[in-house]
């Protein structure tokens, strides 16, 4: 089959599914041709056969508004043509299933010419945070109804989409996936040591994010600080984003320099998430939480919100541990006990990755987005 993924390429969960579904799909023989504003964040080490487009969006002195719909339906519009898709996979709706959905009505229009199907994957804030602003919704909701298919990345967000925006069109739930051969523990003492010395302490609690809002960094440094008053743990935080700053204060205030460590986006979050102790998600909202899956496949027990689709991806008490967003105190007292406890640990450890790889590995779920490509007639 031939498919023209759709994606962003900062630094988000959308645009790494996005892309590792493409890497997949190029790996089973399919031709997996990936459109973007710039090359993504997981692609830039290893492009592993998947065709990369560009997207350019001309700049006029007349704007003071990007014109990225036009630019990327177009830009849909001549890969389809030029390789003669058969899919067109938009991930993220805003604005890419309005693109999808734009050049798929172009190309229908030309004599001959293939039309390909296209598919919407709904990954969270597109529908929960942005999609359903009434700045937006009209358009979000008529885009995703005039797509052949619509996926949602969990249970909860299927359910979101029709609350929030009234939409018509069935949504079948696809999870999201990891590579589960690379996504392993792979324990680097030198990394451990460095990022967390012995002599002076004795657990390392990490983060990644994009640092933004909903993410609440500054819950994150809540959490630790209460931690760190019975345990002599150490913080590592990787990523960048609005509340980088924010988080900085926060630090400060706290007098926590010395034992919290910000380190840039990582392309490859195995090493980092291999020498830590617990993973720490007390988002606001949380469609799927693939930071969560990603700590779990490399066991390392997770402490979360129980928001969204992460009560699918996480049992209580089995594979992490979820509270409300606003108890900093139950998420620090679950940290704390976790960190104490050896056999509860380890057992924790071990349910996470057996979780992860009983459910959410690319072989079980690479096969539902090309069956569902099938069906469309691809
Ligand atoms: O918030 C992010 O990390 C970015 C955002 C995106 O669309 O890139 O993430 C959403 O999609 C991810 C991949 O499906 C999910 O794992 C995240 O839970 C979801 N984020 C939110 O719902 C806040």
């Amino acid at each position: 089959m031939r498919v023209g993924i759709v994606c962003y390429a900062s630094l988000g969960g959308s645009g790494i599914v996005a892309t590792e579904l493409a890497r997949h799909l190029a790996r089973r023989g399919h031709e997996a041709h990936l459109l973007s504003s710039d090359i993504p964040f997981r692609l830039r080490a290893d492009p592993g056969g998947v065709v990369l487009h560009t997207v350019e969006t001309p700049d006029y002195p007349l704007f003071h508004e990007p014109q990225y719909v036009i630019s990327l339906a177009t830009r849909i519009v001549q890969t389809a043509r030029e390789r003669q898709l058969d899919v067109i996979h938009a991930h993220y709706a805003v604005p890419h299933a309005t693109a999808a959905y734009l050049a798929r009505e172009i190309l229908r229009t030309e004599c001959g010419g293939r039309i390909p199907a296209v598919i919407t994957t709904l990954h969270g804030t597109d529908i929960t945070l942005i999609g359903s602003n009434p700045a937006f919704a009209d358009t979000v909701r008529f885009s995703i109804d005039r797509s052949d298919a619509v996926t949602a990345v969990s249970e909860s967000l299927r359910r979101d989409t029709i609350e929030r925006l009234g939409t018509a069109a069935p949504v079948r739930v696809i999870p999201n996936f990891l590579d589960c051969e690379r996504f392993r523990r792979a324990f680097d003492a030198g990394l451990r040591g460095r990022l967390c010395p012995q002599a002076d302490y004795d657990a390392l609690v990490v983060h990644l994010s994009n640092f933004r809002p909903v993410k609440r960094v500054d819950a994150v440094v809540g959490v630790f600080r209460r931690i760190r008053e019975r345990i002599r743990a150490r913080l590592v935080l990787a990523g960048d984003g609005p509340d980088g700053v924010k988080v900085l204060d926060e630090i400060e205030t706290h007098g926590l320099g010395r034992d919290v460590e910000i380190l840039p986006p990582q392309e490859d979050v195995v090493p980092l998430l291999s020498v830590a102790d617990l993973f720490l998600l007390p988002s606001l909202q949380e469609s799927f939480g693939l930071a969560a899956l990603e700590a779990m496949a490399c066991k390392v027990p997770v402490v979360a919100s129980s928001v969204g689709g992460l009560p699918e991806v996480l049992t209580h008490g089995v594979t992490g541990m979820l509270h409300p967003p606003d108890d900093l105190d139950g998420m620090a007292a679950s940290s704390i006990r976790l960190l104490s406890d050896r056999a509860a640990h380890a057992a924790m450890a071990r349910e996470g990755r057996r979780a992860v790889a009983s459910r959410y590995c690319a072989d079980a779920i690479v096969p539902q987005y090309e069956a569902l490509y099938r069906e469309l007639g691809a």
